[in-house]
């Protein structure tokens, strides 16, 4: 009995001394490995009828010197508690720029997309190139390049952003920098250069072997047209008709690679009727719902969609789509970053079981 209690006594000093000690023992540690990713993000929709009127009446109340120097509602998922954040690696929001305004020049190691959804007139420039801004335009700010977003239309406009912001931040890899703002407008360069070296199809600029790439596609702009035009061509000739659905994604015109190092872009398009098949993979998405209606599934839970919806797909959820009227998504994702760690995983289901409409 003595025996059993010293050695009881010597096993409670012992934990007591590890945890002094600034260790923990593997063995006291429950759910370090689970089977498949514990995932705290949820399946989310924002409801473009509601973001959009809290956005305007940010454009009226707050100025965008107002703090941060962007005028941009983060889509914070309630999963993550309190973070804004829309997925557990991913930033996605809305931006709103009035008629005459600048959000100033700045520089941050996040990379970022802009996807146009409504209004004209804006014109951002990415280290001094300056791209105008049309709904359904995909424009790329890389990480550590200086942009700036200026107004002259006539009335707001607002875009989707995405970032790789928490990824950044959980690698603690975030640095940032404020600029000179450009004073004349550049608007009237209505090509910007990377257009012009990078954007005729299938031809680039031959720098030389000794040229190094940069890590991000050189071209800062997908024209809606092309993707627009792209997405019905895949459906034709993949399809043999008009019944089904195409999945396009950015790529970088010199390497084929993805348009960033850590965000993957992609353009959805799915027919009347349609419904996608049921998969899933590791890493997170953000999908936004450019126009159309449509019902997605995610991980059971079925939210109808109508134009400018986004929808949160954490880790792993099985997702799918039924077009109620064709439908094209704009998406972005952290596949870059799980293919590059050789961490992504995807399987193709049977269609999935709804469990809950939301
Ligand atoms: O437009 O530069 O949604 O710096 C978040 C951070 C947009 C921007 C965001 C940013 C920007
Ligand atoms: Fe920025």
């Amino acid at each position: 009995v003595t025996d059993q209690l010293s050695r009881e006594q010597a096993v409670e000093s012992f934990y007591r001394d590890v945890a002094d000690g600034d260790l923990q023992p593997l063995w006291r540690q429950v759910g370090l490995l689970p089977s498949t990713p514990p995932i705290s993000d949820l399946p989310f929709r924002w409801r473009w009828r509601d973001v959009r009127a809290l956005a305007e009446r940010a454009a009226e109340l707050i100025p965008i010197g107002g703090g941060g120097d962007r005028r941009v509602l983060a889509y914070s998922n309630p999963g993550l508690c309190g973070e804004p954040y829309a997925t557990r690696t991913l930033w996605a929001a809305v931006q709103i720029l009035n008629p005459g305004e600048a959000a100033p020049a700045h520089r941050h190691t996040p990379a970022a997309v802009r996807f146009v959804l409504e209004g004209q007139g804006v014109w951002t420039l990415v280290d001094g190139d300056p791209v105008v801004m049309r709904p359904g335009d995909l424009v790329l700010t890389p990480s550590w390049c200086w942009h700036e977003h200026h107004s002259d239309g006539s009335g707001p406009m607002l875009w989707f952003d995405g970032l790789d912001l928490p990824m950044s931040r959980a690698l603690d890899a975030v640095f940032f920098e404020n600029g000179e703002t450009e004073t004349v407008s550049r608007a009237v360069d209505t090509v910007s250069a990377s257009e012009q070296l990078y954007g005729a199809p299938g031809l680039v600029p031959d720098d030389g072997p000794e040229q190094l790439a940069p890590p991000h596609s050189p071209l800062y702009v997908y024209r809606w047209p092309a993707t627009d035009a792209m997405l019905d061509r895949l459906i034709r000739v993949r399809t043999g008709d008009r019944h089904g659905f195409a999945h396009l994604r950015y790529a970088d015109p010199t390497t084929g690679a993805d348009v960033l190092p850590t965000l993957r872009c992609t353009a959805t398009r799915v027919a009347e009727d349609v419904r996608t098949p049921s998969s899933r993979r590791s890493g997170s998405s953000v999908w936004v719902l450019y126009d159309g209606a449509a019902r997605v599934v995610v991980d059971g839970v079925a939210f109808e969609l109508e134009s400018g919806d986004t929808v949160a797909v954490p880790s792993w959820a099985p997702f799918d789509i039924e077009a109620r009227v064709t439908s094209t998504f704009f998406s972005i994702s952290d596949a870059p970053v799980l293919e590059a760690l050789r961490l992504a995983r995807t399987q193709t289901m049977r269609p999935q079981a709804i469990v809950r409409e939301a």
